[in-house]
């Protein structure tokens, strides 16, 4: 008997060790990509995430409650100023620097400010916004400054030939800056083709080739674009152009860019649809081609994100409606790790966790 205790004693310790350390092991995994909300005080959305002198810079849009009733234009999202946000580790504390530009100071600016980003060139940071000027048409423009969290100084007028909204602006390894924007729906990328307005603006048909996201090499200065926009072209695994009526998988919205392994990944919001997807291309300009989707649609209508590599890893920032109690217009931003298979594909991330 006491040999049989002998023997089973030892089994059951170690059958219940190594139950621990998979249970751990499986809590550790998830907990590690939880998605963490950087600021609890303010209503904040579309951020834009950089890494600025070794430390995170976020600049966000900033949602606020105007008591304007939700409409396929978007005017409840009637946001005024924007506040940059930095943190010195993904998990440390989110410093929040204020009010870095107000629509009041926008000399030739109407209303709305949208998502931005920002860049950094020769020292100077510079913060693009998209912003509806007197005549109610969104405009992009830019602001500068010395100093990463601003405050920036607005230019006079805003960046001739830009329009629609959604500015991020890329650095490629050469040195080249690049600027994707554009979103259909109040976004008025549907009044455009080939960078001119139409008169009629509507989408093209369901069967038709569907509107393109725009890009534009800026200008020494980073205040102009050199030369016209042109089309950001996604298309599928067989090099057709995705259509107007594949609304699961064309461009809405929310454009990014950023590099993996020498390979330029666009990605996007698909807006109606509630997803995040990317193409991947071998240059600035594309073609792109469609690779799947980042996050699942999240609590809320829209769908905005960036991605950043820091010490190593990479993170997206989005948002979601959760906080609010699911009010579109009323967003928080949140960070989560990304991870790549090692086909350079991304893995899915659940957008309502
Ligand atoms: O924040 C206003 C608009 O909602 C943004 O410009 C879009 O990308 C969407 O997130």
């Amino acid at each position: 008997m006491n040999n049989m205790k002998n023997y089973l004693i030892p089994k059951i310790s170690l059958a219940v060790i190594i139950l621990l350390v998979v249970v751990t092991t499986s809590v550790n995994a998830q907990m590690k990509n939880k998605p963490r909300y950087l600021v609890k005080d303010l209503y904040i959305a579309d951020p834009s995430a950089h890494v600025f002198d070794g430390k995170i810079y976020v600049y966000p849009s900033h949602d606020i409650e105007s008591g304007i009733p939700e409409n396929d234009n978007g005017d409840h999202f009637d946001m005024r100023d924007y506040h940059v946000f930095s943190m010195e580790s993904i998990d440390g504390a989110v410093t929040d620097h204020g009010v870095a530009l107000d629509v009041k100071n926008i000399p030739w600016a109407g209303r709305q400010l949208w998502a931005p980003d920002a860049a950094l060139k020769n020292g100077t940071y510079y913060l693009y916004f998209p912003v509806k000027d007197k005549t109610d048409i969104f405009r992009i423009g830019v602001a500068t400054s010395k100093k990463p969290e601003g405050p920036f100084k607005p230019e006079n007028n805003p960046i001739m030939g830009s329009y629609s909204i959604d500015p991020a602006v890329f650095k490629d390894i050469d040195g080249k800056y690049y600027m994707y924007f554009g979103g259909i729906w109040g976004g008025q990328l549907q009044r455009y083709r080939n960078g001119k307005a139409i008169e009629c603006g509507v989408q093209p048909a369901a069967g038709e080739v569907s509107l393109c996201p725009q890009v534009a090499l800026m200008s020494d200065d980073m205040l102009q674009f050199d030369g016209k926009a042109k089309d950001v072209v996604i298309q599928d695994k067989e090099g057709h152009q995705l259509k107007t009526g594949d609304e699961d998988r064309r461009f809405f919205e929310a454009s990014w860019m950023h590099k993996y392994k020498g390979k330029y990944y666009f990605s996007y919001s698909t807006g109606n649809t509630h997803k995040l997807c990317y193409a991947i291309g071998d240059n600035p300009y594309g073609p792109f081609t469609y690779q799947g989707v980042i996050l699942t649609p999240v609590v809320g209508w829209t769908s905005h994100h960036s991605i950043v590599e820091f010490k190593g890893k990479w993170y997206l920032f989005y948002h979601d409606s959760k906080p609010s109690g699911g009010k579109t217009w009323l967003r928080s931003v949140k960070v989560v790790e990304l991870e790549y298979n090692a086909d350079g594909t991304i893995k899915t991330i659940e957008g309502k966790e």
